[in-house]
């Protein structure tokens, strides 16, 4: 008898390996997001820590430099954690996680955006504002994105940590005079979620929602994880941290037959309140300065000042959140108004855009030999330079 010969690697792996790759950094704000949300769902995956020519590599298929992207085991590409999601719900049901209840699917969307957009400027604060947190995870990215460049260890950490800092505090408009207020918005967030997540398990009730996976990634990779902000959790919220372990260790079986939830729970006033007076406002000064082609957003957080550059991928990102208010039944936005109890953020919910808003990339992605973008790759915020 003749031995099989072994199949090709490509080959081989198609047939063997039905897993899906998640192209990441185990320390990354949006892939602990995304690998939650897999594991959740019961969708077997292999993360693969990504080096910067990884990343330049799955930007030119993807058309977008930022992580995690990932590759399904066709070969087609999803990115951008919300539209992962999104595109996985629309396709397996179960079990689901996005809310049957209108209004509540509505308010589980706006708080993911809350978590990925309004947590992430005190995330990366936390991470690189403070001696301890920046050494530990500036020597970490130095590793995994940076093993390629052939210099000292400490050298490139240190080009890590400065390019970090520069990026995302002084970049993110963060100066002594606001640090206060970026503080601010973690330990609030904290005190919004404590009492709501010592008396239930997931942020809208028995079942996770993608309210759960937006605010898990901020809570979890950072400031579960970042020495400073993770000594604050504990002390000042148990309940929190316990959550984060809880969504992290999910299995489908967990939850496949807890009760979605028919309304919007009553416990979640403060996380309204973040919502309507800080993040909306937020969302609203770039797409103001979109439309009026200024270089510049600004806006006030717990009365401290912040400017920073237009970031377009936020302007599509309110108007997606205008296009699903819109689309909801009177009932469901009236509940949903009732909730916020905010005239000017229901009025800017109301509203669309009138300026072109810059548009993604439609999901799922073609593999990569079919045809890669011709175009330079848009950064993190979509700015291509
Ligand atoms: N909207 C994207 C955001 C992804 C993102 O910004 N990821 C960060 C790391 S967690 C990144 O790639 N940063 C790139 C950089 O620092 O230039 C998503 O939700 O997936």
């Amino acid at each position: 008898m003749t031995k099989a010969k072994a199949l090709p690697d490509q080959a081989q792996e198609a047939v063997a390996d039905p897993v899906w790759r998640v192209y990441g950094l185990s320390l990354s704000y949006f892939t602990g997001k995304i690998e939650a949300y897999l594991r959740a769902k019961g969708q077997d995956y292999r993360l693969i820590e990504m080096s910067a020519a990884d990343l330049r590599r799955c930007a030119s298929i993807t058309g977008v430099a930022w992580m995690p992207q990932v590759e399904m085991d066709d070969g087609r590409w999803l990115t951008d954690s919300c539209r992962i999601i999104e595109y996985v719900e629309a396709r397996s049901t179960k079990p689901a996680i996005t809310p049957a209840n209108p209004a509540v699917a509505f308010v589980a969307g706006l708080i993911e955006d809350f978590g990925d957009e309004q947590l992430w400027r005190p995330a990366l604060y936390y991470r690189w504002a403070f001696a301890e947190d920046q050494r530990l995870r500036g020597e970490q990215i130095a590793r995994t994105m940076l093993r390629e460049l052939r210099l000292p260890l400490w050298l490139k950490t240190r080009i890590v940590i400065a390019r970090q800092r520069r990026v995302y505090m002084a970049g993110d408009g963060v100066t002594s005079d606001n640090r206060f207020a970026v503080e601010a918005e973690y330990l609030h967030c904290l005190d919004a979620l404590e009492p709501v997540l010592a008396s239930q398990p997931f942020v809208l009730g028995d079942r996770p929602t993608e309210a759960d996976f937006g605010l898990f990634g901020g809570l979890f990779r950072h400031f579960a994880e970042d020495p400073t902000p993770a000594a604050i959790m504990a002390s000042r919220a148990p309940a929190v941290l316990a959550w984060t372990r809880r969504l992290w260790s999910l299995r489908p079986q967990d939850f496949s037959h807890a009760p979605k939830a028919i309304r919007i729970p009553e416990n979640l006033g403060l996380l309204a309140l973040a919502i309507t007076s800080r993040f909306l406002p937020m969302l609203s000064a770039h797409q103001q300065a979109w439309a009026n082609g200024a270089a510049l957003a600004r806006y006030e957080h717990f009365g401290a000042r912040f400017e920073t550059r237009v970031n377009p991928y936020r302007v599509w990102r309110l108007a997606r959140l205008q296009g699903r208010f819109a689309a909801l039944p009177e009932e469901a936005a009236l509940e949903v108004e009732a909730w916020l109890s905010d005239a000017t953020a229901v009025r800017l919910l109301r509203s669309s855009q009138s300026q072109p808003v810059p548009q993604p990339i439609s999901l799922p992605i073609p593999p990569a030999n079919g045809g890669r973008l011709d175009r330079r790759p848009r950064d993190r915020q979509w700015r291509r330079e």
